[in-house]
């Protein structure tokens, strides 16, 4: 049987779609991974008819995150004016509204698709597409009624799923009016990618074991359990093996939420491993209260370069009342602290634009973030109320935001507020300034506000590119051939992140596009 995955993020790491195409072909399979970043037109492009046709899938499977709703809604329509081929829906945006997405798609997928996809490329092998699958995880519309198949089981030994690829050459993408097998052309897949391609993007384990009110696992681990699963140490580092064959990869960004789960026991057999079969600078992200200084320095030792320590907020009350993340501001210094001392590079990460904070809580974050041992940067991101999540729940009920709010808004775009702006510069100007800024709204005068704008201005132009520059150098221990071939080889994205910066440009892409959707294709807003 062959399937057809599509994507329509922006970007090609498509983490859960390899999986899946891996584990269809691990069966006996064929399947293609087809990579059409933010399309929302009135037409099927003839280039994507003509691909469909010559491949002439049995399933397609059109994955999506929320943000990517109104595209696979639309994706679907066209299609099925072309063809008669059935189409499942899966993703984190499908866990998260199921009954929803099942008004377009003739199936979806409410839960892990690796087996799942299998199961169902059989039954429509063996029985067809008339008779109603009765299969774990997939949801139909059958005889005027929606069936739930019941959920199953998480995959347990997540060793026993073939892994995914850097580039597969079964991996196709749409550009400028043609679809291009990107293994043949890694140049433009590397357009694509993330980060100019350099890097490969890893998942060592599922799961986390928090329960952030704002974040897509406070409902995923309630369908999957609490439990985190882990690979072993062999599997892993047989994946980066494979990866490593291609030069252009410079590092290993390990995607896990809770990567310092592991134990240490685990964390050392991996480094030893890494530094003997891979030694390429790799990336983690850190919990603050997970943080141990021996799995820290082990994995420095190991080749670890850059750091993401999810921050959220300043303020303890913001952080345990309201995003139940059961988190001290204290536990976040001695996390920074200990980061500071292994050299390698800090990211963090802040939620802004919370309409639960106070001033209160915004002056507190702002002194509390300059507090943390430089040098460092941050990013900031809009509280979006992505669906499920309980503080959307909330913010629903208190008639805070509309239930399709997050559809509209790009979660990188923040508002243009004094404090996102002070909290933005405060890792890169001295702290006397930051405190003479950091005033309530009654006490501001025009100077404040003039001081403000300017050096927020400027910082975001200069110093922060800098420092950017600086600590990734240092990450990678002033090791010029190194340096030199991630500048080399991130080019693209350094250079766009200081153009974006120059211009004061985010993501804007995803906001023009709705609304020329919405001026030009009217009824993709109805129900
Ligand atoms: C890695 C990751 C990324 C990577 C790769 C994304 C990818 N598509 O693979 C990158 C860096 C690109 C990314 C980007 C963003 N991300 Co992200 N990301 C994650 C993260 C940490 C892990 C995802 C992952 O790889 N999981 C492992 C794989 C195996 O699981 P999976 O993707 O869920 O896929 C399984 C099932 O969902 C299902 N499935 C998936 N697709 C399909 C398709 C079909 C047909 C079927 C049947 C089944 C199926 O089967 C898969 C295998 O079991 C999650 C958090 C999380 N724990 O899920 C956030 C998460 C998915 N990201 C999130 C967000 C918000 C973003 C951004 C919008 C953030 C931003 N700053 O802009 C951007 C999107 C940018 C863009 N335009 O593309 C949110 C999504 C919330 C939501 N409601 O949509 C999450 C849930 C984190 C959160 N805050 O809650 N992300
Ligand atoms: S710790 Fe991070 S990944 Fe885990 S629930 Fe909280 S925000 Fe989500």
């Amino acid at each position: 049987m062959k399937l057809l995955l599509i994507s329509l993020q922006s970007n090609a790491y498509v983490t859960g779609l390899k999986y899946i195409a891996a584990n269809a072909r691990a069966n006996g399979h064929d399947a293609r991974i087809l990579l059409l970043p933010g399309y929302l037109e009135n037409t099927l492009n003839t280039a994507i008819e003509d691909f469909i046709h010559d491949y002439n899938p049995d399933l397609i499977g059109i994955g999506l995150m929320s943000i990517e709703f109104y595209p696979a809604k639309n994706l679907t329509r066209l299609l099925r004016e072309k063809f008669h081929i059935p189409i499942i829906w899966g993703g984190v945006h499908v866990i998260l509204k199921p009954e929803e997405c099942l008004r377009y798609a003739d199936y979806v997928c409410y839960g892990e698709g690796e087996r799942t996809i299998v199961s169902l490329l059989e039954h429509l092998r063996d029985k067809g597409r008339d008779v109603l699958p009765d299969i774990p995880n997939v949801w139909v519309k059958g005889n005027g009624m929606t069936i739930k198949q019941p959920h199953a089981a998480p995959e347990m030994n997540l060793d026993s799923l073939p892994f995914q690829e850097y580039l597969p050459e079964y991996f196709y993408g749409f550009h400028k009016n043609r679809i291009y097998n990107f293994a043949r052309n890694p140049r433009l897949f590397r357009k694509y990618a993330l980060y100019g391609g350099t890097c490969h993007m890893a998942i060592t384990m599922r799961g986390c074991l928090f329960h952030c009110s704002f974040c897509g696992n406070s409902i995923f681990m309630n369908l999957y359990g609490k439990k985190i699963r882990g690979r072993s140490v062999a599997n892993v580092i047989r994946e980066l093996k494979e990866v490593k064959k291609d030069p252009y990869v410079l590092y290993i960004n390990i995607q896990d939420d809770c990567f310092f789960a592991h134990d240490r026991e685990w964390i050392k057999r991996f480094c030893e491993e890494y530094k003997k079969h891979i030694n390429l600078p790799f990336l983690v992200r850190v919990i603050p209260t997970m943080m141990d200084r021996e799995k820290l320095f082990m994995l420095r030792d190991a080749g670890l370069s850059w750091i993401v320590m999810g921050i959220q907020s300043g303020s303890d009350r913001v952080n345990f009342e309201i995003y139940n993340r059961k988190v001290r501001f204290s536990s976040v210094m001695k996390a920074a602290q200990i980061i500071s001392e292994t050299g390698a590079a800090p990211f963090y990460e802040m939620i802004v634009d919370n309409p639960y904070e106070i001033e209160e809580d915004e002056i507190e974050t702002i002194t509390s973030i300059a507090n943390l041992k430089k040098p460092y940067t941050i990013s900031l991101a809009h509280l979006t109320f992505f669906p499920g999540a309980p503080i959307a729940e909330k913010a629903i009920k208190d008639n805070i935001t509309a239930p399709d709010a997050y559809l509209y808004r790009y979660i990188v775009k923040i508002d243009k507020t004094y404090f996102n702006k002070l909290l933005y510069m405060a890792p890169y100007i001295p702290r006397f300034i930051v405190r003479h800024l950091n005033k309530p709204k009654a006490e501001r005068k025009l100077i404040h506000l003039l001081l403000t704008s300017v050096l927020s201005f400027i910082v975001k132009r200069t110093i922060e590119p800098a420092v950017y520059f600086f600590i990734t150098t240092r990450a990678l221990n002033y090791n010029i051939s190194w340096t030199v071939r991630t500048v080399r080889g991130g080019w693209r994205s350094a250079i766009s992140r200081v153009i974006f910066n120059f211009l004061g440009k985010g993501d804007l892409k995803y906001e023009q596009r709705l609304s020329w959707a919405r001026k030009h294709m009217p009824a993709l807003f109805e129900n």
